[in-house]
């Protein structure tokens, strides 16, 4: 059958999202809360690649060593049994009491100090997993008012965790690399570090900046009312995308995390063309959850789902590219001016002096019609499954 998920899709979800037991802050769960075990075998009964975690999904926060080894081993038969992998995992720095007001930039130390303490054991037990990519979303890492905490030393305090924690890696000499999330608010009112555009420069005023890329979130690009395909192209250029949250979001909402392609069609099918014609290699990984309408059965709907509508698009792409009219209308939109061209690129003085006195018919030029409504309407075809 078509749009079937397989291995070399690199599909993969949290144990937290097929994992959610339905709860919100205005309800309690609504679904039994499924074991890792028994998590793991949903994935591989839906067709999932991987399975992610924060260290606090797969073992209890207060648990002691004997139960952490007991856990960690039947995670690992299970593992074993369905051929599922860890590619990715993250510390919970925001479900904890102690994470209240942050934590590698809370103004108590000793948090500041219990976090890298419990970052690093979550470090050792994702490698212990075959983690490569580890995750930070600073869910905590904010303010509801200004006047409790001074942004600078925010900064500098994740810098520092940062460094801190690269180079624990490298001492430990795990194959390991960072992937920073970003988010612009919720559940903090406003969290620091908000887009992925600002983890892409705070990555350069680190020591190890070479170890540490983004994991943008759909969602919460679209939280702060941008566009998540220009924000992807830009950690792509910088060679920063070093993972992927997809799913999906109403604009102007709470984090919603829909299952991917359920209500942006068009924003998804341009990521997904996006990522299929750049040979992104990562994980897809689906960060959301069923609606709390569902049953366990309608979980597996959703994870399916997510994995289906990718495989959809990525069909659609490959139509996009093979269909000879948007491809017609695609060369005349970048029809080449080499007169203009050549006059651009590297600077050299010669090429500025012609440049400076090179003619431009501004008006004739500002006539042309760009035909993007007819491009744009042959797209919705193609989506529409009308070409
Ligand atoms: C929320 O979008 C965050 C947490 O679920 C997790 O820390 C991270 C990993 O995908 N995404
Ligand atoms: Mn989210
Ligand atoms: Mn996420």
């Amino acid at each position: 059958m078509r749009y079937q998920p397989e291995p070399e899709h690199k599909f993969t979800f949290g144990l937290w999202t097929v994992g959610n037991p339905g709860r919100d802050p205005f309800g309690e769960a609504v679904r039994p809360v499924l074991s890792p075990v028994e998590i793991v075998h949903l994935l591989a009964e839906v067709g999932a690649y991987g399975v992610n975690l924060h260290d606090n999904d797969l073992v209890p926060i207060d648990a002691t060593a004997s139960e952490r080894d007991r856990i960690v081993r039947d995670f690992k038969n299970a593992l074993k049994e369905t051929g599922l992998v860890v590619p990715m995992a993250t510390t919970n720095l925001f479900g904890d009491p102690i994470f209240k007001d942050g934590a590698f930039t809370s103004n108590d130390a000793r948090v500041r100090a219990y976090a890298l303490q419990k970052t690093m054991q979550a470090i050792d037990l994702g490698v212990e997993l075959g983690a490569q990519t580890y995750v930070f979303w600073g869910g905590r890492e904010g303010t509801e008012t200004d006047a409790g905490k001074n942004p600078l030393d925010a900064v500098k305090r994740m810098r520092e965790a940062m460094n801190f924690l690269c180079e624990y890696v490298k001492s430990q000499q795990y194959d390991l690399k960072f992937a920073l999330e970003a988010k612009p608010n919720e559940p903090r009112g406003d969290i620091f570090l908000a887009t992925t555009g600002h983890m892409l420069a705070f990555i350069e005023t680190l020591d190890h900046a070479d170890m540490v890329g983004v994991n943008p979130e759909m969602a919460h690009e679209h939280m702060a009312g941008l566009n998540f395909l220009h924000n992807i192209a830009q950690a792509w250029d910088a060679g920063k995308l070093f993972h992927i949250d997809l799913n999906d979001q109403n604009f102007a909402r709470y984090d919603q995390d829909f299952r991917f392609g359920s209500h942006n069609y068009k924003q998804a099918f341009f990521l997904v063309k996006f990522l299929e014609d750049v040979g992104y290699a990562g994980s897809r990984h689906f960060d959301a959850h069923a609606y709390r309408s569902e049953d366990v059965d309608g979980v597996k709907d959703f994870a399916r789902g997510c994995m289906r509508t990718y495989l959809i698009l990525k069909d659609k792409a490959a139509k996009y590219k093979a269909d000879a009219e948007i491809q017609a209308l695609l060369k005349e939109i970048h029809a080449e001016h080499s007169e203009a061209s050549s006059l651009l690129g590297v600077f050299d003085p010669q090429k500025a002096d012609t440049l400076k006195k090179h003619p431009f018919d501004r008006k004739a030029i500002s006539e042309v019609g760009l035909k993007y409504e007819k491009l744009d309407q042959l797209v919705f075809d193609l989506l529409m499954g009308i070409r």
